[in-house]
């Protein structure tokens, strides 16, 4: 590869930066039921332990994103405790998920039940977890609703908007100055008729509603089959409200396998059309990347560091892009060539110069084989498989 290539590469590197999940950690399944993993983390110590080293193989995880309810059992007098695994495993809070859909009371919603008191209770902690993020230093509260119904006629759609736009409102008059409230859209699960916030254009008119510091969180696995994702993305960024990222694939539905693992060029294309814009724009587009993946059958810090690396990889393709060539060839509406600078970015190696940036660094060149080396698996195994073999995992 030129010098000119791999410059390119590196600079990319030096401030690419993905954020890992709490619960990527731990024992998750399907409605089916969980396969219990003996290493699997059972408590935001084990977590932040695992996350640390990712970070420490990786290089590029420097934040967690925490779920308030899986990670926060006292609420915000739990933070404290939070701050001190911060620093003893050396990763900082991420995003703060507030989390309005796993307790009985939103069985028809959180900011769209038709029970004022339960929209409260929901907006109650909404706020709660704007305060741990202040308390924390964490810049987004990311917001993701189940809201929705099961079957047609048995919801007041508009009046639930309304209410949602109400709530977004005071959620946003608590953040403080630079914070921000990312809303994420999903088109089905859990409800299976319609969702309150089902794409990205209900999103972006809430976001607007809510109020200039709310902006667009994507999630690769909620869209519709073969629904184009990089144009949904380029929307966003010309409309200045992309705020970030939940990486995953899928093959059927929103099925959070390893990001890449089935459809690589989509990611590609996703971060081409980042680094278009930024070309274009001559400054760097504020996007928080972060992954929301649940390994059922894999390893959990092992599928972690895969996707890592396969992050690392994808993005660095989309670096190599020449975009002053790109849009004159548009311009021109020269189709082979324009697509061929696709697919010659694509198809290039990329993981020699990544192994020399790691190095320049001083991070393994290879972070899953530094992790089967390193006897961190072995160590939690044995230390974690008792706890684990007593979870439960049964679906009825
Ligand atoms: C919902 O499917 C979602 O994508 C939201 O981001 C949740 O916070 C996360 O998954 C929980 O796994
Ligand atoms: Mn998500």
């Amino acid at each position: 590869m030129k010098s000119r290539e791999s410059d390119k590469i590196f600079g990319a590197l030096e401030s690419f930066r993905i954020e890992i999940p709490s619960w990527g950690f731990a024992n998750t399944g399907t409605r089916f039921g969980k396969f219990l993993q003996p290493a699997a983390a059972t408590s935001i110590e084990e977590k932040f332990s695992d996350a640390g080293q990712v970070h420490l193989l990786t290089g590029i995880c420097p934040t967690l994103a925490l779920h308030v309810l899986w990670d926060f059992p006292q609420g915000v007098t739990s933070t404290p405790a939070v701050e001190k695994l911060a620093s003893q495993y050396g990763v900082q809070p991420g995003s703060i998920n507030p989390n309005v859909f796993e307790e009985q009371c939103y069985k028809y919603g959180s900011f769209g039940n038709p029970d004022k008191s339960v929209r409260e209770r929901a907006l109650r902690h909404t706020k709660d977890s704007i305060e741990i993020a202040c308390e924390l230093r964490s810049r987004d509260i990311s917001m993701w609703f189940a809201d929705g119904s099961n079957y047609p006629g048995t919801a007041n759609i508009r009046q639930r908007k309304q209410w949602f736009v109400e709530c977004l409102k005071a959620s946003h008059a608590e953040l403080a100055a630079g914070q921000r409230l990312l809303m994420e859209y999903k088109p089905f699960e859990p409800a299976f008729y319609h969702t309150d916030i089902a794409d990205w254009g209900m999103a972006l008119l809430l976001a607007r509603a809510a109020g200039p510091q709310a902006k667009v969180l994507v999630d690769t696995g909620h869209h519709y089959s073969s629904q184009n994702i990089e144009q949904i993305v380029a929307w966003l960024l010309s409309e200045e409200m992309l705020g970030g990222f939940h990486f995953n694939d899928r093959r059927y539905a929103d099925d959070d396998l390893t990001m890449g693992s089935i459809d690589p060029y989509q990611v590609f294309r996703i971060f081409n059309e980042i680094l278009y814009f930024e070309w274009e724009m001559g400054k760097r587009a504020d996007i928080a990347y972060m992954i929301d993946q649940s390994h059922n059958l894999k390893g959990k810090i092992e599928a972690m560091i895969q996707t890592v690396k396969m992050a690392q990889e994808l993005y660095s393709k989309a670096a190599l892009l020449d975009h002053a060539q790109l849009a004159e060839v548009q311009k021109n509406a020269e189709l082979v060539r324009a697509e061929s600078l696709l697919q010659d970015a694509f198809a290039t190696d990329v993981r020699p110069v990544i192994q020399e940036w790691r190095a320049s660094k001083g991070l393994p060149l290879d972070p899953m084989e530094a992790l089967r080396q390193s006897g961190y698996l072995q160590r939690i195994t044995k230390d974690r498989a008792e706890r684990n073999a007593r979870s439960i995992t049964s679906y009825a």
